[in-house]
């Protein structure tokens, strides 16, 4: 196991430092102190050829200008917050209206966006980044003085263990989250459209044309958005279903996720036989299939033109807008409660 770290770049004087950390099979992940970019992971294909299979870039100055959060931690909410602000114990708070009136993704300057202290270790069969963030109250809107701990954890079995755990004192809403987009074909060869997709979740959140929960929470049965024994990607671009087309011809949705710790999320790419697997003690998912990949402005990703469904997310979280929907799981941290939860992303090839 080895842990490298290097110069990456700065913003407003303040040096980020990228850090690699290399198990003894090869596999690679690399990520920033700013925002916990995960900026590379580099897994082998079936035939042992070593690529990198995320969407991310290789100067701070292209993140600031184009990513759409690629692999960067989430928070203080992820997902939409409607109308952009909420009640909480009496006390109504206004939070950035960054998406179509509504929040999104913690705001102009969300966890994605902040220097976090990192800590390194090594261990014999593991190395793992500590990152740390006080999130001061009335930051971005929130109540309380939010301590955030998030670890990336790699080790020997190809495992990367995300774990998080955050502290208030005082009551405030968390829903953490990691957006890296995935892409198993290596190196942008292909897009996503073909990869196939597994999910263990019999129910799925109606979203509005703004991409708001409705506040229905739907079956997948027969619909395009069963998962539950394997399906293209691409079964969701031009399949027709409201829901489909409300997401940009994709996905943009969170599942309710019916089994935790138990293979409840997995995606293979037939081609080179790289497998994900995912297991969470999240409640959900939110499956992203990257239908707004090409912006306004066309930009290149390690030199791949950036295209829709070039990379897809896999969310593992809370329900977005919870707090405007009392059925949904609860996303109040309340005051001196701690917060924790691990998601597990397994890469391997499918035999
Ligand atoms: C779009 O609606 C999607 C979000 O789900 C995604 O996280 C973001 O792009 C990057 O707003």
């Amino acid at each position: 196991m080895v842990i490298l770290q290097e110069y990456y770049g700065e913003i407003d004087g303040r040096t980020i430092t990228a850090f690699t950390m290399v198990n003894d099979h090869g596999m690679e992940i690399t990520c920033l102190d700013y925002g916990c970019i995960i900026t590379k992971i580099v897994a082998s294909d079936r035939n042992g050829h070593f690529e990198n299979i995320v969407l991310g870039f290789d100067s701070i100055e292209e993140y600031q200008k184009y990513s759409p959060y690629f692999g960067a931690i989430i928070g203080r909410f992820a997902g939409r917050i409607k109308n952009a602000e909420f009640n909480l114990n009496g006390k109504t708070y206004q939070l950035a209206k960054n998406n179509n009136d509504n929040h999104l993704h913690g705001g102009l300057q969300g966890f994605d966006k902040v220097f976090w202290e990192t800590k390194t270790a090594l261990e014999a069969d593991s190395t793992k980044l500590e990152f740390t963030y006080l999130s001061k109250s009335g930051e971005e809107g929130y109540p309380g003085n939010l301590l955030m701990k998030v670890t990336y954890t790699l080790n020997n079995k190809n495992e990367l263990i995300i774990s998080y755990k955050g502290e208030s004192d005082e009551s405030t809403l968390l829903n953490v989250t990691n957006h890296t987009y995935f892409n198993l074909s290596g190196n942008l060869k292909r897009d996503i459209l073909n990869h196939q997709l597994t999910i263990k979740s019999r129910k799925f959140v109606e979203l509005d044309e703004r991409l708001i929960p409705t506040g229905k929470i739907l079956s997948v049965e027969n619909t395009p958005f069963d998962f539950q024994n394997g399906r293209k990607i691409k079964d969701g671009m031009k399949s027709g279903h409201v829901q489909n087309w409300i997401a940009g011809n994709g996905y943009d949705h969170p599942f309710l996720l019916t089994e935790q710790q138990n293979k409840e999320i997995i995606l293979l790419d037939e081609e080179s036989g790289r497998e994900l697997i995912i297991e969470t003690d999240e409640p959900a998912v939110v499956l992203y299939t990257g239908n707004q990949l090409e912006a306004e402005e066309s930009y290149s990703i390690r030199g791949v033109p950036s295209r829709n469904y070039l990379g897809l997310c896999l969310e593992t979280q809370g329900l977005p807008d919870s707090i405007h929907n009392p059925h949904f799981p609860s996303s109040i941290l309340k005051k001196g409660e701690v917060f924790q939860s691990v998601t597990k992303y397994k890469f391997g090839i499918k035999s």
